[in-house]
């Protein structure tokens, strides 16, 4: 069924508070069609407002593909009017994705080119597998990144890196996008094929004993503050530091400190 194309599933025990996000288009690898796109899109716009949430992980179950990208074939069938509303809809999913208020981890366990890895650049940090190919292909397909990705590679990795990985069309494994800052970690790809997605648990796991609303904050202070001068980025953290003072949470950090015990956050 068209739904089943993406999921979002709430884990709980000793993991409550990580959300998976999971792409699972398997007979179009993930290439990112209108109905993927609007399940994508749902699924952001489910969870935003749920403070119970501590951190996201956008992962695909589709074997060795993250997401292949547009989908080439829906778009070959569009007219340029079409073609027009659909990369709106394709840019609309990142900038839901990106503006999800909690951290967001993407596990790349395989192909993540074009549109792949521009979703997977809307998330704010990125893990790969040894098996990943990584790469902005668009100018090799005679287009350009259309969906942030000429945007957020730059403020990833620098302009004239970013400058370089799209003007060669150049595809990184897990390592090598590591060893240049596309991705946070690279872990080498185990039998089940889901490496980056356990090294993202991980992290998820040590993001997850922290106050909800002081992660949600911290993230909009950076994103906010790389945007503008230091000056004006400083009264960013001014306006979102303040907005933390009022929180049940800060005091429980405070008391938890002074009886020497491990602080139990409840997000508001
Ligand atoms: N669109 C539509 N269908 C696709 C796509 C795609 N991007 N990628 C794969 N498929 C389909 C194949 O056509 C095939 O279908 P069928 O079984 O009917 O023939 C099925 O998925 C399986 O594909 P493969 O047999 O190729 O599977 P492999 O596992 O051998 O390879 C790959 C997987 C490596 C991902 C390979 O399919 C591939 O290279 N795909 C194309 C990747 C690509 O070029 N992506 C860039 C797309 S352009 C883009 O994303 C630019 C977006 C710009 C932003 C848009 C504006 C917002």
């Amino acid at each position: 069924a068209p739904e089943d194309e993406f999921h979002v599933n709430y884990l709980d025990g000793d993991r409550k508070g990580i959300v998976v996000l999971s792409m699972r288009r398997f007979k179009a690898r993930n290439a990112m069609g209108r109905n993927i796109i609007q399940r994508f899109i749902d699924g952001c716009q489910q969870i935003k407002h749920d403070n119970s949430i501590s951190v996201v992980i956008l992962r695909s179950e589709v074997p060795n593909v993250f997401c292949a990208g547009a989908d080439l074939k829906e778009r070959a069938e569009m007219n340029n009017k079409e073609v027009g509303e659909f990369v709106q809809k394709l840019r609309g999913s990142v900038t839901e994705l990106a503006n999800l208020p909690m951290p967001t981890i993407a596990a790349i366990d395989g192909f993540a080119l074009g549109g792949g890895l521009e979703i997977s650049l809307g998330c704010d940090m990125r893990v790969a597998a040894s098996n990943a190919k990584i790469g902005l292909i668009e100018t090799s397909l005679g287009l350009i990144p259309g969906a942030g990705g000429t945007q957020r590679l730059c403020r990833v990795v620098g302009p004239s890196l970013a400058k370089e990985l799209i003007f060669t069309s150049r595809r990184l494994d897990g390592f090598e996008a590591r060893d240049l800052g596309v991705v946070n970690h690279a872990v080498q790809q185990n039998d089940a094929g889901d490496a980056a997605y356990q090294r993202s648990l991980e992290l998820a796991e040590e993001i997850l004993p922290n106050a909800p609303i002081a992660l949600r904050m911290g993230k909009l202070a950076i994103n906010r503050g790389i945007e503008v001068d230091l000056d004006s980025g400083l009264k960013y953290e001014e306006a979102y530091y303040a907005q933390i003072i009022p929180t049940k949470d800060r005091l429980e950090g405070l008391q938890a400190f002074k009886e020497k015990r491990k602080p139990k956050y409840q997000g508001h």
